[in-house]
C-alpha cells in the first residue's frame, strides 16, 4: 500500500508528480499544476484503496448498489479528499512549505459541476455516505464535456458561458479503455429461429462506444473506496474502414462527430425539456453501457443471471435512467437468452425508484415514434410491459378512467414515472411531506394497488462538507463542546450542543464564528464581483435553481415594500439588512430569466439610494455553483425556503443553512416539514399556507385581483414592478402574471410573508434569543445528514450491511 505518513513525503509524492506529469520541478510550477500534482498523489493511494475493496467484494461475494443519476455535482474534490483520507492538514502544510499559499491551489480547482442543482448534489452526498459506511456501491453516469454552464450577469442580465472542466478536472479519472462497452442506436430488427430458439439481431444499427473514466470516491476514517463510473462517448468511424473504401470518408467523419456530442454537454434544465432527441440518447447511452457492464461483471463472478437480483440492486434517480428497465429485460432475453418470465422476475426484483417531483411539466414523457425509430428493441419491449400493466390494472379496477391514468404508453407516449412504479420493488419521495403526496395524489392508484411499495427516505446532505470542512471555526467550537470528534461519525451527536443554549460565553463565540464567516464571505464577494457588503447587517439569502414555484419574486417583492418604507420615512431607525440571491435560470426559461433581470435592476436601485446606505442591500451573486455555496452557508443568517407547500419535494439547501445556524424563513414545504418537527414553531419563522390549503384556495379559484385591491403595500409594490426602476426596464410583464396567471400564488402569501420577516429584523434585534436559536438549529440538525439517508436506503430499500 502506498501511504504518505508526513509531510516530508507529501511534500515528496507532489514533487514526483510534477516531475512525471509536467516535467518540472517546483520553482516552475503555477497553482494549476500544483493541483493537478496534489490529485495525483492522493489519487496513488485511492488506488490501492480501490483495488482492495473491489478485492474485499469479490471475496465476500456482496450485495452491491449501482446508483445510476444524469447527474452527479460532484464541486471540488482536492480537499475533500485529502480531509476523508485524514490528509488535510498535511497536504496544506506540505503546499504551504513548497512555496504556494494553499488556498490559491485549492481554488484553482474547477468544480466538476455535472449536475443542475439538488438531485444532482444529493448523488454527490450519497456517494460520500456509501463510502463512509462502507457499502459496495457504484455510481454511473455521463463524463459530459461540459458541466452546467457558467453564469456571468451582463447589464443584469444572465449569458451563458461555457463551463471548460476537463483540462484539470481531468486529474481525478481514470480512464478504463479495456472495459468499454458497444451502445446500438437505430436500425431493423431482424427475428430468424435457429435450433428451436428464437433470436432477435439489429442490423444497421449506428454503434457507439461507451469508455469509462472513473473517479475514486474514498469515505471518511476508512479504507473503503467506491467508483463513480462516467461514460464517454467515442465513435468506431473513424476506423470504419469500410465507409472509407467506399469513399464516403465525409459520411464517416459526420457520424463521428455526431457521436461523440453525446457526452459534450450536461442539459441545463432542472425540469422537462419537451422530448429532445439528443437527451434520449444521453440516456439511453449510460443505462445500456451500465447494464451491459454490470451484468458482464456478475456473469463473471457468478456464472449465471439467475440470481443477479441477489447480488445487485439499481437505484433509479428520478426517472432519467428508466430505459435500465427495459435494457435489462433486453440483456436477459436477447443476450443471455432467459425467457421473459425469468427476465421480468429477475429486473423487477433489482431495481428501486426514486421520484424527486411532483411538478406534472417535470414528469418524463417521450413520443412514442421517438423511442420506436431510436430503439427497436427497446420499444417493443416497453410495449409489451405496458401491455401486461394495463391488463392487471384492468383486472384490478375495472375502470378506464384510472386504466388510462396509470397507463405507462398513452396517447402516442411513455410514461417513464408510471413505467417506474409499475416495475420497481420500491418508490420513494425525498421528505415525509412528499411522500405522502405520492401516496394520495400522484400515485394513488397505483398505492391503493401495491402499498407495500412506497416509501419515504428524506433528503440529507454530507456534513462532514458542509459543515466540518467548509465552516473550520464552528467546527472546533463543536468539537470542543461535544469533546472530540466523534459527531464526524454520529452526526447526532450535535445534540449535545444543546446543554449550551444558555451558556452566554458559548453564544458569543458562535456570534464571533458567524461575523468572520460573514466578513470572509465579503471578501470573497468583493473580489470576485467587486460588490463590497457589509458585514454588520443582517444576511439574509437566498440561493437555489430560479424557478417560479420556489418564488424568488416573493422574497423580491419583500425587499420592494421594505424600500418603499425607507422612502416613506428616511430617518427610519431599522436592522441593516442584506438581501442576497444565487440563482441560475435554465437558459429557455424565459420568466425565470425576467425575474434574475429584475433583481439586479432593483440592486442597482437600492444600492445607488443614499437613503439606504446602511439600512438595505440587494446582492445577485453571480454563478451559484458548489464552490460558492462552500463560503456562502457558513456566513448566511438567514434562510429563504419559501416555495408554494407542495412544490418542493424537499429541498437540501435548507440543510445546509440550519445546520451552519442560520435560521430559516420558510413555509411548511418538502423537508421544511420535518426541520419544524424539531425546531418547533419558536425556532424557525414559519409563514404562509400549508400544501392542503393550497388545494383548498385552488380548488375555491384563487383570485390575486383581491390581495391587490386590499392590500395597500402590495399594491404599491404591484405598481413599481410596472413603472420599474432606475434603469428604465418595466417589469410589467411580471406584474400582470402575478395579477392574472400566478399558479404559485404569491400574493396570497404575500402579507404572511412580510410578518415573518418582521419577525425575523426583530428577533435579530435580541443577539441572545437570536444566538440561542441559532445554536439550537445546530444542534439539531443531525438527522438531515446524508449518513441518516443512505443507511435508511441501506437497511429498508438495499437491503445491504452498512457500519
Ligand atoms: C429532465 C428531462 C429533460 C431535461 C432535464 C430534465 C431534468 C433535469 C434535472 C429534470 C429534473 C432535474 C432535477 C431535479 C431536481 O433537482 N429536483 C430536486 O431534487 C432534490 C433532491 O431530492 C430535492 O431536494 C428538490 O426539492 C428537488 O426540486
Amino acid at each position: 500500500m502506498t501511504s504518505i505518513k508526513t509531510v516530508q513525503e507529501m511534500k515528496d509524492a507532489i514533487c514526483d508528480k510534477l516531475k512525471l506529469r509536467f516535467g518540472c520541478g517546483v520553482e516552475d510550477a503555477d497553482e494549476s499544476q500544483m493541483l493537478y500534482a496534489s490529485a495525483l498523489a492522493l489519487r496513488e493511494i485511492m488506488a490501492d484503496m480501490e483495488i482492495s475493496s473491489k478485492r474485499e467484494l469479490r471475496d465476500k461475494k456482496a450485495r452491491q448498489v449501482h446508483y445510476l443519476s444524469m447527474e452527479f455535482l460532484i464541486g471540488r474534490s482536492l480537499m475533500k479528499n485529502a480531509y476523508n483520507l485524514g490528509l488535510g492538514d498535511m497536504l496544506t502544510q506540505a503546499i504551504e512549505e513548497l512555496g504556494f499559499k494553499s488556498g490559491d491551489v485549492f481554488e484553482a480547482e474547477p468544480d466538476a459541476a455535472l449536475g443542475n442543482g439538488g438531485l444532482g448534489r444529493l448523488a454527490a452526498c450519497y456517494l460520500d455516505s456509501m463510502s463512509t459506511l462502507e457499502i459496495p456501491a457504484t455510481g454511473y453516469s455521463i463524463c459530459y464535456e461540459l458541466g452546467i454552464f457558467k453564469q456571468k450577469i451582463v447589464n443584469g442580465e444572465q449569458v451563458e458561458l461555457p463551463d471548460i472542466w476537463k483540462d484539470i478536472g481531468a486529474a481525478w479519472l481514470v480512464t478504463k479503455p479495456q472495459e468499454t462497452e458497444t451502445v446500438y442506436f437505430g436500425g431493423t430488427l431482424r427475428r430468424f429461429v435457429d435450433n428451436g430458439q428464437l433470436h432477435i439481431v439489429n442490423e444497421g444499427a449506428t454503434e457507439v462506444l461507451a469508455v469509462p473514466c472513473d473517479m475514486e470516491i474514498a469515505g471518511y476514517n476508512t479504507d473503503h473506496v467506491n467508483v463513480l463510473r462516467l461514460w464517454d462517448a467515442k465513435s468506431p468511424a473513424m476506423m470504419d474502414m469500410a465507409l472509407f473504401a467506399k469513399g464516403e470518408y465525409l459520411r464517416a467523419v459526420e457520424q463521428h462527430a455526431m457521436v461523440e456530442t453525446i457526452a459534450k454537454v450536461l442539459y441545463p434544465d432542472d425540469t422537462h425539456e419537451e422530448g429532445k432527441l439528443l437527451r434520449l440518447k444521453q440516456q439511453y447511452f449510460f443505462v445500456s453501457a451500465t447494464m451491459q457492464s454490470i451484468v458482464r461483471k456478475h456473469i463473471e463472478q457468478c456464472g449465471t443471471v439467475m440470481n443477479f437480483h441477489e447480488k445487485n440492486v439499481i437505484q433509479i434517480n428520478d426517472t432519467h435512467p428508466t430505459l435500465v428497465i427495459p435494457e435489462l429485460m433486453r440483456i436477459f432475453m436477447d443476450d443471455v437468452g432467459l425467457s421473459w418470465n425469468e427476465a421480468w422476475e429477475i429486473t423487477r426484483q433489482s431495481v428501486a425508484y426514486t421520484n424527486h417531483t411532483v411538478l406534472s411539466e417535470a414528469l418524463e414523457r417521450w413520443p412514442q415514434s421517438l423511442i420506436q425509430t431510436l430503439l427497436p428493441r427497446i420499444w417493443e419491449i416497453i410495449d409489451e410491459i405496458a401491455r401486461r400493466w394495463q391488463r392487471h390494472v384492468d383486472e384490478y379496477y375495472h375502470d378506464t378512467a384510472k386504466t388510462a391514468e396509470m397507463a405507462i404508453v398513452w396517447d402516442g407516449q411513455v410514461r417513464m414515472a408510471n413505467l417506474c412504479v409499475a416495475t420497481c420493488t420500491a418508490v420513494n419521495g425525498v421528505s415525509a411531506l412528499h411522500s405522502e403526496i405520492l401516496r394520495k395524489d400522484l400515485f394513488k392508484y397505483a398505492c391503493a394497488m401495491m402499498p407495500e411499495k412506497f416509501r419515504n427516505v428524506t433528503n440529507g446532505i454530507d456534513h462532514r462538507r458542509w459543515l466540518s470542512e467548509i465552516n473550520p471555526g464552528l467546527d472546533s467550537l463543536i468539537k470542543e463542546l461535544t469533546g472530540g470528534d466523534a459527531y464526524l461519525m454520529r452526526p447526532l451527536e450535535l445534540k449535545k450542543l444543546e446543554a449550551y443554549a444558555d451558556d452566554t460565553a458559548v453564544l458569543e463565540r458562535l456570534a464571533k464564528i458567524k461575523h468572520d464567516n460573514k466578513e470572509n464571505l465579503a471578501r470573497h464577494v468583493k473580489r470576485a464581483s467587486n460588490i463590497v457588503l457589509n458585514p454588520d447587517a443582517i444576511f439574509d439569502v437566498q440561493a437555489k435553481r430560479l424557478h417560479e414555484y420556489k418564488r424568488q419574486l416573493l422574497n423580491v417583492l419583500h425587499i420592494i415594500s421594505l424600500y418603499q418604507r425607507i422612502q416613506d420615512d428616511p430617518g427610519i431607525r431599522m436592522q441593516p439588512h442584506t438581501f442576497l440571491f444565487g440563482a441560475k435560470a435554465a437558459p429557455g426559461y424565459f420568466v425565470a430569466k425576467r425575474i434574475i433581470h429584475l433583481i439586479n435592476s432593483l440592486a442597482d436601485q437600492v444600492n445607488n439610494d443614499p437613503i439606504c446606505k446602511d439600512k438595505l442591500q440587494v446582492a445577485f451573486l453571480e454563478n451559484y455553483r458548489v464552490s460558492l455555496a462552500e463560503v456562502l452557508m457558513p456566513a448566511s443568517e438567514v434562510s429563504q425556503q419559501i416555495s408554494l407547500a407542495g412544490k418542493e419535494a424537499s429541498g437540501t439547501g435548507n440543510m445546509k443553512f440550519m445546520m451552519n445556524g442560520a435560521l430559516t424563513v420558510g413555509t411548511l414545504d418538502g423537508a421544511n416539514v420535518e426541520m419544524h418537527e424539531v425546531l418547533g414553531d419558536e425556532n424557525m419563522f414559519l409563514f404562509g399556507m400549508h400544501a392542503d390549503e393550497v388545494v383548498r384556495v385552488r380548488q375555491q379559484g384563487y383570485m390575486p385581483q383581491i390581495h391587490y385591491a386590499q392590500n395597500y403595500n402590495l399594491r404599491r409594490v404591484i405598481d413599481q414592478l410596472k413603472r420599474g426602476f432606475r434603469d428604465g426596464v418595466s417589469y410589467d410583464d411580471l406584474a400582470q402574471r402575478l395579477l392574472m396567471n400566478d399558479e404559485y400564488m404569491l400574493l396570497q402569501d404575500f402579507d404572511a410573508y412580510c410578518q415573518a420577516e418582521r419577525r425575523v429584523a426583530e428577533t435579530y434585534a435580541n443577539p441572545g434569543k437570536w444566538n440561542r436559536m441559532s445554536l439550537l438549529n445546530i444542534a439539531r440538525s443531525g438527522i438531515f445528514a446524508a449518513d441518516r439517508s443512505v443507511a435508511e436506503y441501506a437497511d429498508n430499500i438495499w437491503h445491504v450491511p452498512h457500519r
